[in-house]
């Protein structure tokens, strides 16, 4: 493989309906999509999941677009690569910047499969032909409204209900929704919105026999979680404080976390996140795909990720018509009774609907 051109669209797709977390409301996913090109003229596709705004970690659509302008465009531009693994060899002397190393990794993950003729699970090492789902849904204005949503996607087959949770809105929700749907499971993700100090509260979780709950402490903290973790009954998930398999080893190690949510932009690319998967499953910690409402084409790269052996758990990627009036991927990707195909052609097995690329297109530059 040789990428001899890099094209870093900003795409602004309009959600169907606000999403609100923890730590804030989005009402428009604002993106940037990578579209690289090989000297024998396949084309492979990354997206950045990071956000417009530093609120879930600290990289943004611009600090990643100037990561990729003026250190990681220039480290891949042209260099013979042999595998996929090699990108994050190359970017180890930069450190961090994991969102913006991931959205180039990901197209040569995409031009990698298609040149050996595979699709992108198999050439991860994925054998599942179709992948159970869960749904995430955000803060609602009341328990009444967030009721008729769970009911919707329960009767759509999704296979888990994830619901966010932040201080005031935690014990009396999570109790009415047990109490109204018996037998799904259910958990909680915090999004780092409680401290050590709210022990108490988040005990009272227990009495729902919830699946998990995910990151209830701050986003960088791993300590303070494995004191919560030996108070709870409910298993901790990490998510925001997981960024790679070393971290994955120290977490496990100190028994902050029984579960690991895994984001291939959030542990810089691919290759790490089937490090952490491996290093997880060899340990008897079970992993699931998160989700960072992204676009088909980042949904695609999570579909295959979650064909590898050890995501027991069913994953946040959720169907196309969740978010968007309009994917920009053909077909979009669709959930039947929970559980998504994956698609059989070679590398990340969605067509790009480049009408619908142009018309997110707020801007675009080309490199070469
Ligand atoms: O913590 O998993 C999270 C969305 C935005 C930022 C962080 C998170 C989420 C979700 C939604 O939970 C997952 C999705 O539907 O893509
Ligand atoms: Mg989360």
């Amino acid at each position: 493989m040789k990428i001899t051109e890099i094209t870093i669209r900003h795409l602004k797709m309009k959600l169907n309906a606000p999403f609100t977390t923890s730590f804030g409301t989005f009402t428009d996913k604002d993106f940037l999509l990578l579209e690289a090109k090989d000297e024998d003229g396949t084309i492979g596709w990354g997206e950045s999941v990071a956000f417009h705004s530093p609120w879930y970690n600290e990289e943004t659509l611009q600090t990643n677009w100037h990561m990729l302008e003026d250190f990681l465009i220039p480290i891949i531009l042209n260099k013979d690569l042999k595998h996929p693994d090699e990108v994050s060899e190359l970017f180890a002397p930069i450190r961090k910047n994991n969102m913006a190393k991931s959205t180039i990794e990901g197209a040569v993950w995409d031009i990698y499969a298609q040149q050996t003729n595979q699709t992108l699970a198999s050439a991860l090492g994925g054998h599942k032909n179709k992948i159970e789902v869960g749904i995430s849904i955000g803060i609602q204005k009341s328990i009444d409204d967030l009721v008729l949503l769970v009911d919707e996607y329960v009767k759509e087959g999704y296979k888990r209900i994830k619901v966010k949770i932040k201080p005031g809105w935690d014990v009396d929700v999570m109790r009415t929704l047990r109490e109204k749907f018996l037998d799904v499971a259910i958990m909680a993700d915090a999004n780092s919105a409680y401290r050590l100090e709210d022990a108490e509260t988040l005990k009272q979780l227990d009495a729902f026999d919830l699946t998990m709950i995910e990151q209830p402490l701050a986003s960088d903290d791993i300590i303070d979680h494995a004191q919560l973790q030996k108070m709870l009954k409910t298993p901790i998930c990490l998510d925001e404080s997981i960024h790679s398999v070393e971290d994955a080893r120290k977490a496990v190690e100190l028994g902050s976390t029984k579960i690991i949510n895994i984001k291939i932009g959030r542990v810089g690319g691919l290759t790490e996140a089937k490090k952490i998967h491996d290093y997880c499953e060899a340990n008897g910690i079970p992993v699931w795909c998160g989700g960072m409402l992204e676009s088909g084409i980042g949904r695609a790269h999570n579909v295959a990720l979650t064909t590898l052996s050890n995501f027991i758990l069913p994953g946040d990627t959720a169907g196309s018509s969740r978010y968007w009036e309009k994917d920009i991927i053909e077909p979009e990707v669709i959930v039947e009774n929970g559980f998504i195909k994956v698609p059989q052609t070679a590398g990340i097995g969605y067509a790009v609907d480049r009408e619908a690329v142009k018309s997110f297109t707020a801007a675009k530059k080309h490199y070469k």
